[in-house]
């Protein structure tokens, strides 16, 4: 069972290179955080990526909610990574057919699959989707998740869809290498995928919007998935980000060392 598996044994399970490089990297850095950064500046996100990036493995990114996009801001998101040692996440939410994710992906103002490393998609279009990102991603040794739950109340995204949705990726392995799911779902010969879940809050439980938020144990231990993804608990109303990254950063690590113990 991959779930009682460390993060590292892990990495040598999979042959897409950059979801080898982040599970080293969340082993390496003790760190199953990734936040989601949903700013409207420039500069609030470039000075959140910094406050935050000691503790994360992974920044979620909204691209396109960002006011004043330019290239210096992923030059500077770049060499942010670098410097803090995390990976970059465009939540994108591919949904189209494959020709069109295709151009969606490479080209436009964001040329998305240039800079970052891990993306996501949703299964609605079927499997064109993940042929037509997978030509694009996969020379550039990027990877994909696919959208298999979501962390909203009502989500469509459920039962035979979901089911659906994990077929689809065990059929892609080399270039879809995990979920944005709610829980961890059964292997099946060798599989390891990477669980990532959105809906995360130590003090808060729904923003009256729809969004569900648990506890970060309640995610890496009780439901077994890998990584947190965290908001607004930790740049929402005023708080100290760094302060509450290396919060979450020690709940999410304790309760994944409860897990493999
Ligand atoms: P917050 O912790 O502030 O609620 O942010 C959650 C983030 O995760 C948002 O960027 C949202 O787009 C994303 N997300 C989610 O909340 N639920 C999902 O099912 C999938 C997501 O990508």
């Amino acid at each position: 069972m991959s779930a009682s598996k460390s993060y590292l044994e892990r990495s040598k399970l999979h042959s897409n290179p950059t979801a080898k490089a982040f599970l080293e990297l969340m082993e390496r850095k003790k760190s199953n955080l990734s936040v989601a950064a949903d700013l409207t500046s420039k500069h609030a996100l470039i000075e959140l990526a910094d406050k935050v990036g000691p503790y994360i493995c992974l920044l979620k990114t909204h691209i396109d909610v960002v006011d004043d996009f330019d290239q210096d801001l992923v030059d500077q998101l770049t060499a942010l990574a670098k410097k803090h040692d995390f990976m970059i996440f465009e939540d994108r939410k591919f949904a189209d057919i494959g020709n069109t994710v295709k151009l969606q992906y490479s080209s436009g103002v964001y040329k998305i699959a240039s800079w970052s490393d891990i993306t996501n998609a949703h299964t609605v279009p079927g499997e064109g989707i993940i042929q037509g990102l997978r030509e694009v991603g996969l020379p550039l040794n990027r990877c994909l998740l696919l959208l298999a739950e979501m962390s909203s109340a009502g989500t469509l995204a459920k039962g035979d869809y979901t089911t659906t949705t994990v077929e689809l990726a065990r059929k892609y392995k080399d270039f879809v290498v995990g979920f944005i799911a709610m829980q961890r779902y059964e292997d099946r010969d060798g599989d390891d995928f990477i669980y990532m879940t959105p809906g995360v809050g130590l003090d808060q439980t729904s923003d009256g919007l729809g969004q569900q938020w648990k506890h970060p144990r309640e995610v890496i231990y009780d439901r077994g998935c890998d990584v947190i993804i965290v908001g607004r608990g930790i740049y929402g109303n005023g708080r100290d980000a760094a302060k509450e990254a290396k919060r979450y950063q020690e709940a999410g690590w304790n309760a994944y060392l409860e897990r493999i113990k």
